[in-house]
Formats: C-alpha cells, sequence, structure tokens
C-alpha cells in the first residue's frame, strides 16, 4: 500500500485548520491535523514544499519508518513547524492503518485502558462573581474539572476570557495582533481570591485547574503556587516561559501546587529534563504539535517512568482529527491525568464529522475504524483561510512581556 498523494487543505470554519489527505494507491484516504495557530501557511508550506514530495511512493504501513525519515532526515528539524507537519501526516497515516485493519486506532494501540476520557473546560468571567458563575454552568452539565481564568482588576484584557459563547478569544479579529496589558503583581494579588470563592461557592468535590500561560518568574510562580496551596488545584498550568527549565527547580522546591507543562514543546527532548527530575505533574503537549501519534506516545512513556501524567493540550485550535487523535492515546495510556476540551465552533461541525461524543464530564470514541473524523472537503472550500495573529502583552509602561 504506497502513498498516491499528500494534500493540504487550510480552512476557516470559525478559526483556521491546516488538514493533511494523505491518499494510497488503493483508494484509502487518511486525515490528520497540521494546524499551527497564527503560523498556520508555515506548516503548509512545509508540508507542500518539502514533505508531500518524500512522501509520494512510500509504503504507508512503515509509520515509524517515515516518522525517522521526516525527523533524523531533516537536517533542520527542531521546533513547532517542523513537529506539526510530521504530526499532521503521522495522524493521518495512524488513520489509514485503522481503517485498512478496520479498528479503532486505540485498539491498534492496545485497546482501552478505561471507559471513557475525563476533561476539562474553560469557565471565564470579567469579574470573580462572573468566573464563579460560569464554573457553576460546567459542574451543572456535568464537568468534573473546571479551569478557571478572570480578568484581573486595573487590566482591559488577558488571556483566557471567553467572549459571549464564542470559542474564539484567542486569535485577534484584526489584521495585527491584539495587544494586551500585562501586570504581574496585580494579579498574584486577584487569583488567589478568585480561587477562593470558586471553593467557598462550589466546593472541593471537582478538580480545579488555572493557566498562568507563561506570565511569572520562577519566584513568582513559587509564590503564586504557595497562594493557592488552600483551594487544592489540580495543576498550575505554565507558571513561567519554559524555555528556562532550571527555574522549575526552585518552582518546585517551593510549593506543593501541581503544575502542568509542554504545550508548546514540540518533542521528547524539551521535555526530557523537567520529567526526569520530576519537576512537573503533567505534561501537556498537544498530539499534533508533538509529531503525532508515535512520537506522544513516547513522551508518555517516558513520562510514565517518572510517576508524570498526561494533561493533553485541548484547545479549539487542535482540530477535531487533532482532538480525536488525543483521545486513542488517552484512553490506552496508564498514565493518562486528564484531557483538555474547549470545543469547536459550530461551523466546524460542518467541516468535521467527529464520532467522538460527550457525557457527563467524558468523552468516548466510537467504533469508527481509524482516527474516526471525516472531512466534507466541500464544506471546508466554503471556508477560506482568514490570516490571524495570536495576541501580544506589553506591561504599563510599554515593555513587551510574554503572552
Ligand atoms: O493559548 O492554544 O491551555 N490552553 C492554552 C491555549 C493556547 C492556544 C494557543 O494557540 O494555553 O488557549
Ligand atoms: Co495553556
Amino acid at each position: 500500500m504506497r502513498i498516491a498523494a499528500v494534500d493540504v487543505i487550510v480552512t476557516c470554519p470559525g478559526r483556521n485548520y491546516v488538514i493533511v489527505k494523505i491518499t494510497t494507491d488503493d483508494g484509502v484516504v487518511g486525515w490528520g491535523d497540521a494546524t499551527l495557530n497564527g503560523r498556520e501557511q508555515s506548516v503548509v508550506a512545509y508540508l507542500r514544499e518539502h514533505v508531500a514530495p518524500l512522501l509520494v511512493g512510500r509504503d504507508a504501513t512503515r509509520i515509524s519508518d517515515i516518522w525517522q525519515y521526516l525527523y533524523r532526515g531533516s537536517y533542520w528539524r527542531r521546533g513547532s513547524v517542523a513537529a506539526t507537519a510530521i504530526g499532521g501526516v503521522d495522524i493521518a497515516l495512524w488513520d489509514i492503518a485503522g481503517k485498512v485493519a478496520g479498528l479503532p486506532v486505540y485498539r491498534l494501540l492496545g485497546g482501552r485502558a478505561r471507559d471513557g476520557v475525563t476533561i476539562y473546560g474553560h469557565a471565564s468571567g470579567t469579574d470573580i462573581d462572573g468566573a464563579v458563575a460560569d464554573v457553576g454552568d460546567f459542574l451543572a452539565r456535568g464537568y468534573r474539572a473546571v479551569r478557571v481564568q478572570a480578568l484581573v482588576p486595573g487590566l482591559t484584557s488577558n488571556y483566557g476570557l471567553r467572549h459571549g459563547t464564542g470559542l474564539t478569544y484567542e486569535p485577534a479579529a484584526g489584521e495585527l495582533p491584539d495587544e494586551e496589558t500585562w501586570d504581574s503583581a496585580a494579579y498574584l494579588d486577584f487569583v488567589p481570591g478568585l480561587m477562593k470563592r470558586v471553593r467557598e461557592e462550589h466546593g472541593y468535590g471537582f478538580h480545579l485547574l488555572h493557566d498562568v500561560h507563561h506570565r511569572l518568574s520562577a519566584n513568582e510562580a513559587a509564590q503564586l503556587g504557595r497562594s493557592l496551596e488552600p483551594y487544592r488545584m489540580f495543576w498550575m498550568e505554565d507558571p513561567t516561559p519554559a524555555e528556562d527549565q532550571a527555574a522549575f527547580r526552585l518552582i518546585r522546591s517551593r510549593t506543593t501546587t501541581p503544575i502542568a507543562v509542554g504545550e508548546i514543546f514540540s518533542g521528547i527532548w524539551d521535555c526530557q529534563l523537567l520529567i526526569s527530575e520530576r519537576l512537573i505533574d503533567y505534561i501537556r503537549v498537544a498530539v499534533p504539535h508533538a509529531g503525532g501519534i508515535t512520537h506522544t506516545r513516547r513522551i508518555w512513556d517516558l513520562a510514565d517512568l517518572y510517576g508524570v501524567r498526561t494533561g493533553s493540550h485541548g484547545p479549539g485550535d487542535v482540530s477535531p482529527i487533532g482532538i480525536a487523535a488525543a483521545l486513542h492515546l488517552d484512553l490506552v495510556a496508564p498514565n493518562f491525568g486528564i484531557q483538555e476540551y474547549m470545543g469547536h465552533l459550530d461551523p466546524a461541525g460542518e467541516v468535521f464529522r467527529a464520532g467522538y461524543s460527550y457525557g457527563e464530564g467524558m468523552l468516548d470514541l466510537g467504533d469508527a475504524p481509524g482516527i474516526g473524523v471525516e472531512v466534507d472537503e466541500d464544506a471546508a472550500a466554503r471556508y477560506p483561510y482568514s490570516p490571524k495573529y495570536l495576541p501580544v502583552a506589553r506591561l504599563a509602561d510599554g515593555s513587551m512581556h510574554d503572552w
């Protein structure tokens, strides 16, 4: 079974997605997710110019070799663009493998280790009352784990606030990035009171999460972690920009609040130090951004050796194909922790026919062979690519800050 064609589709049903379509010489089609939010066209060019010509004619069943060929076979091989391109190809090849076998991918990976996948949703508010009420809505809908973000007093907007019912809070609407302001001192003063109110109103019978989104210094992160200890967080996510991995030794030594990192990592080598020194509790790579199923599985096995559990990145900018790929791994992994799930805007449902379903705070996959998400190419063509940027953040004096 040879690869006959590798096509790349870019579509914007509410937000941009990059879809890899691999067709075999006997007509089997596999779908992969290669979406990199705000940098979509870099991955498209990488795939079309540099990857597709390498794949045509190759044996589609040799998924492991193709991964190595695309990674080791590329001298310039690190980074999110390359990893996402490889990830999209890898997911599409697993889709083909499952379709040929007549089995869902989780069966190829060893079969269910659990009955369903526990997810966490994204609650937010423009003040504490609003955020507390939003948490209540998630709990009423059966969620057992909720992430909470709120507008920090004195700021006009900040990361993680949902506007209306839409899930489009991240890409800017304009042709240039939105500019947000940031104030770490105001944030550090505000967040403990937010979590205190959430626990007072809703109790301790659910998992409570929070995303710091790379905003703090190591010492500030330690302060935050300590101040949140009474509220028994499931995790604090991305407390600092994780390029400086030694900083996590400092954070770790000063707080018992669990730490989750990894959504911008692109491979096992980015995870090695944090996992092997037990500096984090959850590894949060996104399956499409970390080289797909083949490579994410290796990261999770490494994590399991050190008691680190999984918390796969699952925002709306990971397409339903990428979410489904994560769910297959989630069902099988011995060290599964939790799955992030934001959902997708309604038009995405016209493009992606996803077989997974929600019930009581969990997602589950059906028995569809392969990844279990089919793409309607006519629908995709109705939603052409629309250039978007993620926001940027500045301090009050105009200095750039990490977003
Ligand atoms: O900002 O996926 O935990 N979730 C996140 C996301 C990221 C976006 C960036 O594309 O941090 O909302
Ligand atoms: Co995050």
